[in-house]
């Protein structure tokens, strides 16, 4: 009875807490995810970074930041159809002050996609010269639009580098991985 007692004292606690407290929202799987994606980012020569145009700062993994920074990484601000183009333009000045390629783009347009392989493509410009195949890594937090991105790459890449070949791989949820023969 009295562990009964202690049970429901503490799910009451649980239920509300005047103080405020520490609310820890970060999900178990996101946490395994991370560690998985740190392992991968060593091996990425770019990393291409989602996150919702709307929401530029709050869509980003916190925990992968330091990683993240540390690599040849362009920001992708994706859903710019459903995103205010005043403020959105200013994120992107913002970022590309720090000194951090960023590129607006919607991830079921062609012409984003052109314009984010152009940039890709320059980043990987010399580093293509000393190693033909190359490993793009496509992160960010869940429904940020990540797999409608690569699968507009696939469709515009095969035109675009004919004789090119781009593998998707798709094990580590919810990271995408492209390599560029
Ligand atoms: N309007 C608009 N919708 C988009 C865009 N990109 C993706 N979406 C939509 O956003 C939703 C989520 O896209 P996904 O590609 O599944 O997102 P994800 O990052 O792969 O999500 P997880 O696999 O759950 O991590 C889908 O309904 C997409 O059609 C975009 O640029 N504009
Ligand atoms: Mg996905």
């Amino acid at each position: 009875m009295r562990g009964l007692t202690r049970a429901g004292k503490r799910a009451s606690e649980m239920a509300f807490n005047a103080g405020g407290g520490t609310i820890n929202w970060f999900p178990g799987h996101m946490a395994a995810a991370s560690r998985a994606i740190r392992d991968r980012l060593k091996l990425a020569d770019l990393v291409i970074e989602v996150r919702d145009a709307r929401i530029p700062l709050s869509s980003a993994n916190e925990d992968l930041q330091p990683v993240l920074a540390a690599k040849r990484r362009i920001l992708a601000l994706n859903k710019k159809d459903l995103a205010n183009p005043n403020i959105m333009n200013m994120w992107v000045d913002h970022f590309q002050s720090c000194k951090q390629d960023c590129i607006s783009l919607n991830a079921h347009s062609s012409n984003s996609i052109n314009q984010l392989l152009g940039l890709v493509e320059l980043k990987l410009r010399e580093a293509i010269l000393k190693e033909p195949t190359l490993l793009v890594m496509v992160v960010g937090v869940p429904n940020v639009g990540k797999s409608a991105l690569i699968n507009s790459i696939h469709r515009i890449a095969n035109s675009r580098f004919p004789g090119m070949t781009i593998i998707t791989e798709t094990s580590v949820k919810p990271t995408l991985c492209c390599r560029y023969y």
